[in-house]
């Protein structure tokens, strides 16, 4: 039996290592992200001189309780490294991301990173993307419409919910959980995603990974 979150301790630490002083790191979410922080927070008080672009509030807390300093997304023209975590990938490095609902400013994130290392443990490998759903960020007003629009595609979508009412993203929106079967084309996906009116991100995360670093047992993998 795996023990997933000793994999994701050793992602996180590994990944970390590849930190140096004078970086921007962008600060991924999610419990492996989390890890990361943690390590990051050590590093910083060894030392290592650092700033840290957060991808959620929840980051941003963590890191500032860890006197990881920060920069504003706004202040960046471009980050050195990410490091998040991811729901599945495959190892050509495709990813899907924002289970943990914070896919939209990761996607940011990602989108301005030079190197983004993505850690995950050992489950989250896949031959192909799509048994875990993928989260459709769009705006309130449009989600029925956006729903119809993901059945033209295949797409069997619910607006995620917590406590019975629908969730709302940091930025306000909804997530669309939509199960498309087995991807074999995401890129393809991808795009279709992009051209629907209400929608504002998607957690198929495309060419943006540089490398995933993955807990394998007592040691890691690199897919790079
Ligand atoms: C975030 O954390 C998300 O995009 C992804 O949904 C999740 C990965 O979860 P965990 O690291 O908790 O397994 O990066």
């Amino acid at each position: 039996m795996r023990d997933f979150v000793n994999e994701k301790k050793l992602a996180a630490k590994e990944a970390v290592k590849l930190l140096f002083d004078h970086q921007i790191v962008g600060l991924g979410s999610g419990s492996s992200a989390t890890f990361a922080i943690i390590e990051i927070g050590e590093r910083v008080k060894n030392g290592l001189k650092i700033q840290g672009v957060p991808t959620s509030d929840k980051s941003k807390e963590l890191a500032i309780s860890l006197n990881i300093p920060l920069l504003e997304i706004e202040d960046v023209d471009s980050i050195d490294i990410t490091i998040d975590g991811a729901d599945e990938f495959t190892t050509d490095l495709n990813l899907i991301k924002g289970g943990g609902s914070f896919l939209l400013k990761e996607k940011v994130v990602a989108s301005l990173t030079k190197r983004e290392i993505i850690i995950a443990d050992s489950s989250k490998k896949v031959e192909l993307l799509g048994k875990f759903t993928v989260p459709v960020e769009v705006i309130p007003y449009a989600s029925t419409y956006v729903t119809k629009q993901l059945e033209k595609l295949n797409g069997v979508g619910k607006v995620r919910l917590t406590d019975d009412k629908p969730l709302i993203t940091e930025e306000g929106n909804y997530i669309i959980d939509t199960d498309f079967g087995l991807i074999t084309d995401p890129a393809t996906l991808s795009d279709k995603l992009h051209t629907i009116t209400g929608v504002v991100e998607h957690g198929l995360f495309i060419n943006l990974a540089s490398v995933v670093i993955m807990g394998n047992g007592d040691s890691t993998v690199t897919f790079s």
